[in-house]
């Protein structure tokens, strides 16, 4: 959906930009930025350079009064020490969580529809650093063998930076989670645990769909193309990768391995190649309700202000601007099913289990990460 600029506001826009002299850029346009490079000890190679802000999502009138969300804004990852930073994300946030019960109602928006909190941890839920009025956690550590090579004695352990917060919504709690990898990769997840809503006696099943709202920069905001990356099986292999030129949603294939890749024709890596980022999906099923946004569990607009509703995103999408080279949002939805009469293991609290999608770096290193 296209929302005008009045034209005297643009006017005015132009000239604040021709009369204001230009200065060093603030860490962040708001929220607070985060560096971290690896390896945690010793020299600087990698380093994650991004802002993030603890903000309430829009009503249906675009007040920012509803629940609030962890965002995550103007990510840059640095491939190398003397590397050039690449911008990766302008915004990565949680935009819905919809939770329709197996029997048609009642069917929460726990994210747009309610104003709900995230809790401040307590040290034994998060041992480690706690950020903004205890409401994020930032933890460091090892995230196992990344790579062997088999004929070397070489090998790699990998490290990682996360922030997690929980989300209160009644019954239930949720985890949102942003993992930021030594390599430019990230991985954004998020989890239930809480109560059933009838108590531990409830039989009646429903399912956590959790849509986020991707705002791909790679290497800036605007030049960036989104393709759809997937396979043809059959005697061989074939590739069957397609352009997107025009908002809308897109399916998820499981025999085609579909992923969704931001690239940036302006961009390349030390190899000439295009630098780009891939939405990789780690799926348990795909969740289509009678509500126009869930057809699709991927969608692709145009990056226009005010436009942070996932639910809204078939609105968005409805007048198929086109995308091409454009500054583009990718929405993802995933879902977990609480089937109806649930395990005794989900009886009196519904231990976390984790779904999302990874965000993997494309030509933004030239070689392995960190192969000497
Ligand atoms: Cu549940």
């Amino acid at each position: 959906m296209r929302i005008r600029v009045p034209l005297l506001l643009s006017i005015l826009l132009a000239v604040a930009v021709l009369v204001i002299p230009s200065r060093a850029r603030a860490a962040c346009s708001s929220g607070t930025e985060l560096i971290q490079t690896f390896p945690v000890a010793g020299p600087a190679v990698s380093q994650w350079r991004f802002c993030y802000e603890i903000v309430r999502m829009p009503d249906e009138s675009g007040a920012e009064t509803q629940s609030e969300t962890l965002v995550i804004r103007e990510a840059e990852f640095r491939p190398g020490a003397s590397a050039t930073p690449i911008r990766v994300l302008g915004e990565v946030r949680m935009a819905e969580i919809f939770v329709p019960y197996h029997s048609g109602d009642p069917r929460f928006h726990d994210l747009t529809e309610y104003a709900f909190d995230l809790q401040p941890l307590t040290p034994t839920e998060c041992p480690a650093t706690r950020l903004d009025g205890h409401r994020i956690c930032q933890e460091i550590g090892d995230r196992g063998l990344t790579w062997r090579d088999p004929y070397f004695a070489l090998a790699r352990r990998g490290e990682k930076l996360v922030l997690w917060s929980i989300l209160n919504a009644a019954n239930y709690d949720y985890m949102m989670r942003y993992e930021f990898f030594d390599d430019g990769t990230m991985e954004v997840h998020a989890a239930s645990t809480g109560r059933k809503y009838g108590g531990p006696d409830d039989t009646a099943g429903h399912m956590h769909n959790f849509a986020w709202r991707v705002d791909l920069d790679v290497a800036g905001a605007g030049g960036d193309t989104a393709t759809l990356r997937g396979v043809r099986i059959g005697p061989s292999v074939k590739d069957a990768d397609k352009t997107i030129t025009r908002e809308g949603g897109f399916k998820w294939d499981a025999k085609a391995f579909t992923h969704l890749e931001v690239t940036d024709g302006s961009a390349v890596n030390g190899r000439g190649r295009p630098v780009g980022y891939t939405l990789a999906p780690t799926r348990e099923g795909v969740a289509k309700f009678p509500e126009a946004w869930t057809k699709y569990p991927m969608w692709v607009t145009r990056n226009h202000p005010g436009e942070l509703r996932a639910r809204d995103v078939a609105t968005y999408a409805a007048d198929h601007e086109p995308v091409a080279g454009q500054d583009i949002v990718v929405w993802f939805t995933d879902s977990h099913n609480h089937e109806n009469d649930m395990r005794d293991e989900d009886r009196e609290v519904v231990p976390l289990s984790y779904l999302g999608f990874r965000l993997e770096p494309q030509n933004v290193w030239d070689t392995t990460p960190f192969y000497p």
